[in-house]
């Protein structure tokens, strides 16, 4: 059976990547027999030392659009297949933006937003043993923080990536409107990729700046919990 690796649960959802929870849904969504096993000691044997990569068959496949990519063809997937070729390059589009801008604002939200970084540490760190977790936490929130300065977000002030973040959940709420799921009546897998970074921001059980905003959207939070009462009740 496939192994889906990740970290584990947090903050009230199966795992604190979205990039996990993409491929969880994903592969409810594709009705794909699997197991999920979350420990953060995976991160050592990932072939792109991130999470999160699945084990098929003895095959280890990292990335999740790798990932979803390898399922589609190997699984004879079909979620897509009620899209037009518009709407699948849109898809195409409306992923890069929530993986490639939004996420930074998620990590932002919860590494380096003085109110949440407390939250974030208890959650990650506090099982490691001393001395470990005195000086742990603090290393990789720098590390964080440095990626965020080279990636460019880390340059703009909190105001300005509070309103970057509600520019895509207005997108979003825009988009999704009155219908069930992103592309209509059927769920697509771009509904794996939305719902995983929605639930990261509208579903966990903390609150913050962030937070509070996208929940200001109560068709997404209908969204978050549709789905979550159909797949993780
Ligand atoms: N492009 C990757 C991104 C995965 C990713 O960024 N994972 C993060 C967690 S959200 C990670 O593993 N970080 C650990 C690290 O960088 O050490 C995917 O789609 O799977």
């Amino acid at each position: 059976m496939i192994k889906l690796c990740g970290f584990g649960s947090a903050f009230g959802l199966i795992d604190a990547s979205p990039f996990v929870i993409k491929v969880d849904l994903f592969l409810k969504l594709a009705n794909i027999d699997f197991e999920f096993v979350g420990d953060v000691n995976h991160l050592k044997h990932s072939p792109k030392g991130k999470l999160p990569y699945i084990e098929d068959a003895g095959e280890k496949i990292a990335d999740s659009h790798f990932i979803l990519q390898y399922l589609t063809k190997k699984y004879h997937v079909t979620l897509d297949d009620h899209l037009t070729s518009e709407q699948k390059a849109q898809a195409t589009l409306y992923t890069k933006a929530l993986e490639e801008s939004l996420y930074w604002c998620l990590v932002y939200s919860r590494w380096v937003k003085a109110d949440t970084w407390p939250v974030i540490k208890a959650t990650f760190f506090n099982e490691l043993p001393v001395p470990l977790k005195w000086f742990i936490p603090s290393l990789l929130q720098k590390n964080v923080k440095k990626t965020l300065f080279r990636q460019g977000y880390g340059r703009h002030s909190e105001t300005e990536l509070l309103s970057i973040a509600d520019e895509h959940f207005a997108a979003l709420a825009t988009l999704l409107g009155e219908q069930p799921f992103f592309f209509g009546e059927q769920p697509s897998s771009f509904d794996a990729i939305a719902y995983s970074f929605l639930s990261e921001f509208i579903s966990v059980d903390f609150f913050n700046s962030f937070n509070q905003q996208a929940r200001t959207y109560t068709n997404l939070v209908q969204y978050c919990q549709r789905i979550e009462a159909q797949y993780y009740a």
